[in-house]
């Protein structure tokens, strides 16, 4: 009896764990299939500029597949190594840095990896992959009629990664990327021919237009970063504290040289952001605003701290820190502190996380902090221009 009450139980648990094994399995096998979007796909190479350059990018993009009701296909970020062996570049999945599916409540979109390994063996296979750019980049190409898709880094080793060679190239011009083009875009190229177009670069304007700016509150942070983040900030500072950006290394003083030679106006990379998008009312660009010097960093740090009552100072920089410097003007009683060693996006969370932000107007790093920080309203100024859309005044000086 006791023996046949044992089998019975050992019965019901082995079908209880082959009900459990089979519903595992219809979920697992219902997130890896994706469906095939009939509406169309937006693919591109993240290939101008580093991580800012590419959010900017991202955000014009994400528009663009929307103004043509396509899915977007989430590239990678691409991160250059020049310094550090082997000296290639990494492509970090955007899931990494941010949640994937936090877009979803903009626009449809599927990570580039998952188009390639779900959809693409079946419904865009190797022959079938046309490249999609302007006759005058064709103009590039040997051949004058191939777009220049794998030409040169970062543009050969993106596609690599992504594992795609072009069979065709398709070519067109008098088109631009921008919603007066919209009606265009989708009579020349009907999902039904033309059912991934796959481009060189970001179908997007540089710096960000001003209409896709608040589309920066899709880009929400992965977990893992918030939890990493937010142990570096309990670990690390004390609130409140000013999160400030020091741009200022060999590539960015070379850069900022174009404005102190002429060669750019107010309306110079990022420099929107804080001169405004307008031509005709744009505030002056000054050199402070590109390269602060030490004395407009000590004169910006030391207004915010006071202003705020900051206990600490978090300092992000692509080069030099001026942490002694800083220490001593705040003559000790403020804590400043940098990440050590220094990662980009980490560097990026704590400054948006931050009570105030004191960034660099022409930086598009600076620039994906100061968007975010609008989103959730939390106060910005910049090196040169304490009122973003104001000229300094004396007496704030
Ligand atoms: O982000 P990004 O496009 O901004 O490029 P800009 C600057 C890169 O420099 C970042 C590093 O992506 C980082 O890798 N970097 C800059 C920093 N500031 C910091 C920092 O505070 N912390 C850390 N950890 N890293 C553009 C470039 O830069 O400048 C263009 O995208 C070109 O390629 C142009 O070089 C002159 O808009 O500042």
């Amino acid at each position: 009896m006791a023996v046949k009450q044992q089998t019975g139980s050992v019965l019901v648990l082995v079908s209880l764990v082959l009900v459990l094994v089979l519903l595992l399995q219809t979920c697992r096998s219902r997130a890896e299939d994706l469906d095939w979007d009939q509406n169309g796909y937006v693919l591109y190479c993240p290939c101008m500029g580093r991580f800012g350059n590419q959010a900017d990018h991202f955000l014009g993009s994400l528009a663009f597949a929307k103004m043509l009701n396509r899915t977007l296909a989430v590239p990678p970020w691409i991160v250059y190594r020049h310094h550090t062996p082997p000296y290639t570049n990494v492509h970090v999945s955007y899931s990494e840095f941010f949640q994937l599916e936090a877009l979803s409540a903009y626009h449809r979109v599927v990570s580039l990896e998952d188009f390639m390994e779900k959809l693409a063996p079946k419904h865009w296979p190797s022959g079938q992959r046309r490249a999609y750019c302007f006759e005058t980049a064709a103009q590039r190409s040997s051949d004058k009629k191939s777009c220049p898709m794998k030409d040169g880094n970062p543009f050969g080793p993106f596609w690599d990664y992504v594992g795609v060679e072009f069979e065709k190239s398709v070519l067109f011009g008098g088109i631009s990327f921008s919603a007066h083009h919209q009606t265009q875009w989708m009579k020349k190229f009907p999902p039904s021919e033309h059912p991934v177009l796959a481009l060189p670069g970001a179908p997007a304007h540089f710096p960000v237009i001003e209409e896709h700016v608040g589309l920066q509150r899709y880009v929400v942070w992965s977990d893992k970063m918030v939890e990493e983040g937010e142990r570096h900030i309990s670990t690390l500072l004390t609130r409140p504290y000013v999160g400030i950006h020091l741009r200022i290394g060999i590539d960015w003083q070379n850069a900022c040289k174009m404005l102190q030679s002429g060669e750019a106006g107010p309306h110079f990379m990022a420099s929107p952001q804080c001169v405004g998008y307008s031509r005709q009312t744009a505030l002056p660009l000054t050199m402070n605003m590109c390269l602060p010097d030490l004395p407009e960093i000590r004169r910006a740090v030391k207004l915010w701290v006071k202003k705020t009552s900051a206990t600490s100072v978090f300092i992000a920089t692509d080069s030099e820190s001026h942490s002694r410097e800083i220490e001593k003007l705040l003559k000790g009683k403020v804590k400043v502190v940098s990440l050590q060693p220094d990662s980009a996006q980490m560097d990026l969370y704590i400054l948006g996380r931050s009570d105030h932000f004191i960034g660099n107007c022409v930086s598009s790093f600076s620039a994906f902090v100061k968007r975010e920080r609008d989103v959730h309203r939390l106060p910005s100024s910049f090196f040169g221009l304490d009122k973003p859309g104001k000229l300094n005044q004396k007496e704030e000086l």
